[in-house]
C-alpha cells in the first residue's frame, strides 16, 4: 500500500491535482472538504453543524473529520493506497491518522506540501467562487480567514511529518500540468525504492 498526502493552504491546488493523481495511480482519493461538503448537500445533522463553521472560514472540529477518515478506511479493505486531500489540518489529525493507518499495518509514504504565495490563493478561491456555488469561496473575508486558519493550525502539519524525513516541497505554481509532473517524479522515485 502507499499512501500520500497532498498539502497546502486553501487553494494551493490540492483538490485539482488529487483527481489527476488518484487516476493515474489508482489510488482512493479522501478529501474531508468533499466528504462535509456531501453532509451539507444531505443535509444531515453533521452538515448542518460543520455548514456554519466552514461559513467562517474555521476548521471543523478534529473528531468529527477523524470519523469521516476513520469510516473510509474501513470501506475500503482492498484499496492499493490512499491519497489524503485536506486532511489531516492539525497535529492531532495526523496523530490520529498514524494511529489508524498503523492499524490497518501501513503507513504515509510521502507528504507532497504544495507552495503558493497568498495572493495567488486569494486570486483562485475567489475566481474559482464565481461559478463553485461554495459559500466559502464567494467573501474575502472568509478566503483570507481560512488562510489565517491554516497558518494557525494547519501549517505545523508539516513539521510534524519533517521528524519523520515525509516531506517534500513542491512549487505550486505554473500550469496545473507542470505541477502535476513535479508531483508524479516525486512520487515515482518513492513507488521505485
Ligand atoms: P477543502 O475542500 O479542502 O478546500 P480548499 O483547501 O479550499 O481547496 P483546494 O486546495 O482543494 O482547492 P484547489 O486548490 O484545488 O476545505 C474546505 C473547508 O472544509 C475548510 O476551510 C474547512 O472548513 C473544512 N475542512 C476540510 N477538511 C478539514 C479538516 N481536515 N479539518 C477541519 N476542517 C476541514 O482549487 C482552488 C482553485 O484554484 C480552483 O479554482 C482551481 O481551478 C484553481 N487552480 C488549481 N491549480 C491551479 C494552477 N496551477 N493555476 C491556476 N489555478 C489553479
Amino acid at each position: 500500500m502507499f499512501n500520500i498526502i497532498l498539502f497546502g493552504p486553501p487553494g494551493s491546488g490540492k483538490g485539482t491535482q488529487s483527481a489527476r493523481l488518484v487516476e493515474q495511480y489508482s489510488l482512493i482519493h479522501l478529501s474531508t472538504g468533499d466528504l462535509l461538503r456531501s453532509e451539507i448537500n444531505r443535509q444531515t445533522k453533521l452538515g448542518l453543524e460543520a455548514k456554519a463553521i466552514m461559513d467562517r472560514g474555521e476548521l471543523v472540529p478534529d473528531g468529527v473529520v477523524v470519523g469521516m477518515i476513520a469510516s473510509a478506511l474501513d470501506n475500503n479493505p482492498n484499496a492499493k493506497g490512499f491519497l489524503f486531500d485536506g486532511f489531516p489540518r492539525t497535529v492531532a489529525q495526523s496523530e490520529a491518522l498514524d494511529q489508524l493507518l498503523e492499524q490497518k499495518k501501513t503507513a504515509i509514504g510521502v507528504v507532497l506540501a504544495l507552495e503558493v504565495g497568498e495572493e495567488e490563493l486569494v486570486k483562485r478561491l475567489l475566481n474559482r467562487g464565481l461559478t463553485s456555488g461554495r459559500s466559502d469561496d464567494n467573501s474575502e473575508e472568509v478566503v483570507r480567514a481560512r488562510i489565517i486558519e491554516y497558518h494557525k493550525k494547519t501549517s505545523v502539519v508539516a513539521d510534524y511529518y519533517k521528524q519523520f524525513n515525509k516531506v517534500v516541497k513542491i512549487k505550486g505554481e505554473g500550469s496545473v500540468e507542470e505541477i502535476f509532473s513535479s508531483l508524479c517524479s516525486e512520487i515515482e522515485k518513492r513507488l521505485s525504492y
